[in-house]
C-alpha cells in the first residue's frame, strides 16, 4: 500500500458517500460494512429565472437526480442494504415506481446480493425499466398499483428471508434524512422553507427528522416550513383519505395510500407547512420551465415543487425574503417517453453547409 492509497476503512468511494461522510447521525456499528456507490453530495444550485416569478429571495434546486441511479433514493438504500448486509441477509426485495427498484438493483448488484423489485405492470418509466433490468434485478409485474405491489412485497418478505427495502424500513429515513445536513451546511442554516413532491411520503418525513436533528445539535437556528406537493389524481394526503385508483403521468408518486401517512402529516403540522396537490398541466408545464429556464432536466414528479410553489404564488402567497430550496427528486432521462410526447422540434437537412443556413435563416 502506498501512501496515496487509502485505507480500506474509508470503504469503496473514498471521502465520499452517505455512511461515510455522515456516520455521527447514522446508526452505525462496527460491524456495518461501509459500502458506497457514491451517493449524496449532490449540487445545490440557485434559480436564475424562476425565483422572479417566486419572488422570493433566493430559490434553489437540490439536485437528487445527479445521485448514482439518477434519484434520491440512493442515499437511503445504501443504509438500508449495509444494514441488511450486517444482519446476515442475501436477498433484498422492494414495491416501486421505479425509483426504488434501480436503486436497490444497483446496490445489490454492487454486493452480491439476490434482488426482487415488485412493480406495477406496464406503468414505470422506460429507463427505470432499463435500469432494473441491466442491474439484473428479478423483476415482478404485477397488475395493480404500487399500493398493491407493496402490500405484496411485505406479505411475501415477512415469510421468505428477504430484507424489505421500502421507506417503511427505518433505514431506509435515516439516510434520506442527509439530504437536509447537506443543504443546512451548504446555506449556513435551514432555508426558510423546503418545497417537494410527495408519493409514499418517505421522503418528507427523511428531510424534516433530518432538519430536527440539525436543529437539536444547534446547527441550525430554525426548522423550514415543510411544503408537499401531491398529483392532484393521486393526492390521498390532500383528501385525508386513500385514493384507490390514483392516477396522473408523473408515475414516480402514483400512489394512493401512502406508507408515511402519519409522519407526512406531523411533518406538514409541526413545520407550519402544508401539503397540496397539483394537476398533470402544472406538473408539466414546471417540467418544461424547468429545462428551457434553468437547464434542469427531471422527471415529471420531480416538478411537482416547482408547479407547487407557483400555484401557491398564483393564489396569492408571498415568498417575499424566504429562501427556498426544492427537491428535484430524479433525472429526466428515466421518463424519454414524457419527454418525447410533443414530437422533438427537429430540423432534417442534408449534411451540407448550405442546406443548414437556408434551414436556420443563416443565409
Ligand atoms: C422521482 O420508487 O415511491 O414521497 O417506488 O421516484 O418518499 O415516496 C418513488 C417516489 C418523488 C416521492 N420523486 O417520494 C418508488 C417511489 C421521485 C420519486 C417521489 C418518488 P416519497
Amino acid at each position: 500500500m502506498t501512501a496515496e492509497t487509502p485505507p480500506a476503512a474509508l470503504g469503496d468511494a473514498p471521502n465520499r458517500g452517505v455512511l461515510l461522510r455522515f456516520a455521527e447521525h447514522l446508526p452505525i456499528t462496527d460491524a456495518t460494512p461501509m459500502i458506497s456507490l457514491g451517493e449524496g453530495d449532490t449540487p445545490l444550485v440557485k434559480s436564475t429565472h424562476i425565483v422572479r416569478d417566486i419572488g422570493c429571495d433566493a430559490l434553489y434546486f437540490k439536485l437528487e437526480s445527479c445521485n448514482p441511479t439518477g434519484s434520491f433514493k440512493d442515499r437511503g438504500m445504501v443504509v438500508a442494504v449495509a444494514k441488511a448486509m450486517e444482519a446476515g441477509a442475501t436477498a433484498i426485495m422492494c414495491a416501486s415506481t421505479g425509483n426504488t427498484s434501480a436503486s436497490a438493483a444497483a446496490y445489490a448488484a454492487r454486493y452480491g446480493l439476490g434482488v426482487y423489485v415488485v412493480v406495477p405492470d406496464g406503468k414505470i418509466a422506460r429507463g427505470k425499466l432499463a435500469q432494473s433490468a441491466v442491474y439484473g434485478a428479478e423483476i415482478i409485474a404485477i397488475e395493480g398499483n404500487f399500493d398493491a405491489a407493496l402490500r405484496v412485497a411485505r406479505e411475501i418478505t415477512a415469510k421468505h428471508p428477504i430484507a424489505l427495502v421500502n421507506s417503511v424500513n427505518p433505514f431506509r429515513i435515516e439516510g434520506q434524512k442527509t439530504a437536509a445536513f447537506e443543504i443546512a451546511d451548504a446555506l449556513g442554516d435551514a432555508p426558510d422553507v423546503l418545497a417537494l413532491p410527495v408519493g409514499n411520503a418517505g421522503n418528507i418525513t427523511a428531510y424534516w427528522k433530518g432538519f430536527i436533528e440539525y436543529h437539536h445539535r444547534e446547527r441550525t437556528s430554525k426548522r423550514p416550513r415543510m411544503l408537499g406537493f401531491q398529483a392532484a389524481g393521486a393526492a390521498p394526503l390532500v383528501h385525508g383519505a386513500p385514493v384507490e385508483h390514483p392516477h396522473t403521468l408523473a408515475s414516480a408518486i402514483r400512489i394512493g395510500n401512502p406508507a408515511s401517512w402519519k409522519t407526512a402529516i406531523a411533518a406538514r403540522d409541526e413545520s407550519g407547512g402544508s401539503i397540496d396537490a397539483v394537476t398533470d398541466d402544472e406538473i408539466l408545464a414546471a417540467y418544461n420551465r424547468l429545462g428551457r429556464e434553468e437547464g434542469i432536466f427531471c422527471e415529471p414528479a420531480s416538478a411537482a415543487g416547482v408547479a407547487g410553489l407557483l400555484k401557491l404564488v398564483a393564489g396569492g402567497a408571498s415568498f417575499a425574503g424566504k429562501t427556498i430550496v426544492c427537491i428535484i427528486t430524479g433525472n429526466g432521462l428515466k421518463d424519454p417517453e414524457t419527454a418525447l410526447k410533443t414530437e422533438p422540434p427537429i430540423h432534417h437537412v442534408a449534411a451540407e453547409l448550405g442546406a443548414i443556413e437556408r434551414e436556420m435563416g443563416w443565409s
